[in-house]
């Protein structure tokens, strides 16, 4: 008997789904995937999702929340194992995953900054930057092979090199190794394929729509 194929609870710009999306990728793992109006959240989605967000992995009537527990679940039952064996090293990349959900959220207080409020953003975000260059071991996170850890970083990535390539502060350019490193997974068919189609228009929309300083330097 086949299993029921895996159904990813989605919203389109979400970075958090976009974790899920590459690993599912990577690991050529089939899957179904739902997209959510989260303006308008749909009644049996708020049944099942215990924080009300996305994304939610459906594995037959099981419900797994939180992207970094969803990536760690996929790559436990899905080969190839992503993660390193040592557990120091291990434990190390899940802390770097916490600080990775640091950087979207300055990312997204970024993107929502008023002229007064963003330049205190922009030095917030900075100081993360400067903060991971250091540890950053290139050409990936740990080295010559991606690890699950790299999935976790690569939304951020994505969307800071659209970013500047729309317009906005060059970020990356004081910082050779994260530089590379957001190249270099930029480069992978599986987070080139993590988006929706025409994804870089509608984030641009979006940062465009929130009117915040942003939206001012960048253009389509
Ligand atoms: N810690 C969560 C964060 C997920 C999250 O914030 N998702 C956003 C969309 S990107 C969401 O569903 N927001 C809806 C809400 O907060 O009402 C994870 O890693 O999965």
């Amino acid at each position: 008997m086949t299993s029921p194929p895996l159904q990813l609870i989605s919203f389109d710009l979400c970075p958090f789904v976009q974790r899920a999306v590459i690993t599912l990728l990577e690991k050529k793992v089939p899957y179904e995937v739902t997209y959510i109006n989260l303006a308008k959240k749909p009644a049996w989605f708020l049944k099942i999702s215990p924080f009300g967000k996305v994304p939610v992995l459906k594995v037959g009537e099981e419900v797994l929340f939180e992207s970094a527990v969803i990536v760690e679940y996929l790559d436990e039952v899905y080969a190839p194992f992503m993660q390193p064996k040592d557990p120091l090293a291990r434990a190390k990349q899940r802390a770097y995953t916490e600080f990775a959900n640091q950087l979207f959220m300055a990312q997204y207080q970024l993107c929502q900054a008023d002229k007064n409020l963003f330049d205190h953003q922009l030095e917030s975000l900075k100081e993360l930057l400067s903060r991971l260059e250091p540890v950053a071991q290139g050409p990936f996170f740990a080295g010559e092979q991606p690890h699950l850890v790299d999935w976790n970083f690569a939304p951020f990535f994505h969307r800071l090199l659209l970013l500047e390539q729309a317009g906005a502060p060059q970020l990356l350019t004081p910082y050779p190794k994260l530089a590379k490193w957001a190249n270099n997974l930029l480069k992978r068919p599986s987070i080139q394929a993590s988006v929706p189609e025409g994804f870089k228009e509608k984030y641009l929309n979006y940062i465009l729509n929130q009117q915040g300083h942003l939206a001012g330097l960048i253009s389509l």
